[in-house]
């Protein structure tokens, strides 16, 4: 594995590429052209710039979250081919440029879904929470302006204000895909791409819907073992793999998660690793909000979840997820810099020791 962070850009992220660089054992970031939109072919030389300012500061750039499909390709309408063969255009400009990895999600207008960005923890921090009693209370246009207003000015991917100007519009887009025609889509596109990706070796890397369930009457493909597996079957190259986020599928505490790792072996290109501390598990009012990495601050075990990547010989790039926001730092949320780099040390402490333990026999 490499252990890396997210980093969206000079232009968006607080955190400085110095910074990452300072992180015990982080050897790349994972990045975008967060200016680009849904559907752009995006441009050797802005892929060069963006490469060359993260070798500069000494750093890998390990791999791209996202390049974000658009809403043509996963509803299928008249455009998709033509997006489509722009979507191959950017792929065959990252593989000139040497990267392997692309993640990207297949999720209907909303990417991930939480109902607070800083909730009060007891220790003082704050993290994004989710809860099914306020989702349930507003309508989706007002979770876009509260979701706008929560972010403290900072643009959230996914999340942005123009689109979620036309969030209307958006749902008469997908009223008619169903998680059937948006699954059969999700299979046109990826077999669409596949001769590039194998040209280029680039590892295709889905993520999973966040939360792992049906949010607004939007179907959500992507979020269980049943699931991602129909998926790896339906287009059987190694190109078409996985973003494995703990923190993700780990919204359904029906997803065994180390069991998910171990039947994807060898599909998983990209791990998101983090935890969730569940305050109800009741249908009715479904809680959760994002702890802090260890297992003990949370409902996942965190040694089971990297033993299981270990020992399936995952070596793709790593990363910390969310992180809580502490030590008065501002930043978007989940994106600071702390908390994520002490993420990053214990999941290469839990990986340290399972290596040395494993090979001690
Ligand atoms: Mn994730």
């Amino acid at each position: 594995m490499e252990m890396t962070m997210r980093w969206y850009g000079s232009k968006y992220d607080t955190v400085t590429l110095q910074q990452i660089r300072q992180v015990p054992g982080v050897t790349g970031v994972i990045s975008t052209l967060y200016d680009t939109t849904p559907g752009e072919v995006w441009q050797p030389e802005a892929i060069r710039a963006l490469k060359k300012e993260i070798e500069d500061a000494g750093l890998n750039l390990s791999g791209i979250e996202s390049v974000n499909v658009c809403d043509s390709i996963k509803v299928a309408d008249k455009d998709r081919d033509l997006y489509i063969d722009n979507y191959i255009k950017t792929l065959e400009n990252l593989g000139k440029e040497d990267i392997h990895m692309v993640c990207y999600n297949f999720m209907p207008v909303f990417d991930w879904t939480r109902t607070e960005l800083a909730r009060v923890r007891a220790d003082g921090s704050t993290v994004l929470a989710y809860n099914q009693k306020a989702i349930d209370a507003i309508d989706p246009n007002d979770l876009a302006a509260s979701m706008d207003k929560m972010s403290g000015g900072t643009v959230l991917p996914g999340w942005e204000p123009e689109r979620m100007a036309k969030v209307q519009e958006l749902f008469e887009m997908y009223k008619d895909t169903d998680g059937e025609k948006l699954f059969e889509n999700l299979v046109y596109f990826l077999k669409a791409i596949m001769p590039v990706c194998n040209k280029y070796d680039i590892k295709m890397a889905i993520h999973p819907d966040d939360p792992a369930w049906s949010v607004f009457g939007l179907t959500r493909i992507i979020n269980s073992e049943e699931n991602i597996l129909r998926l790896m079957k339906a287009v059987d190259d190694v190109h078409n793999g996985v973003t494995f986020c703990s923190g993700s599928y780990g919204t359904n505490l029906e997803n065994d998660l180390p069991h998910m790792i171990r039947v994807l072996e060898g599909r998983i290109h990209f791990a998101h690793v983090r935890n969730l501390h569940f305050n109800d598990t009741s249908r009715e009012n479904y809680d959760f909000e994002e702890a802090c990495h260890i297992s003990a601050d949370g409902n996942f075990d965190m040694y089971e979840i990297v033993r299981a990547l270990y020992e399936t010989g995952f070596d793709g790039p790593i990363r910390p997820d969310h992180g809580r926001m502490i030590w008065g730092e501002k930043a978007m949320p989940g994106y600071g810099l702390y908390d994520r780099a002490l993420g990053a040390t214990y999941i290469q402490g839990l990986w340290e020791a399972i290596e040395k333990n494993a090979k001690r026999g």
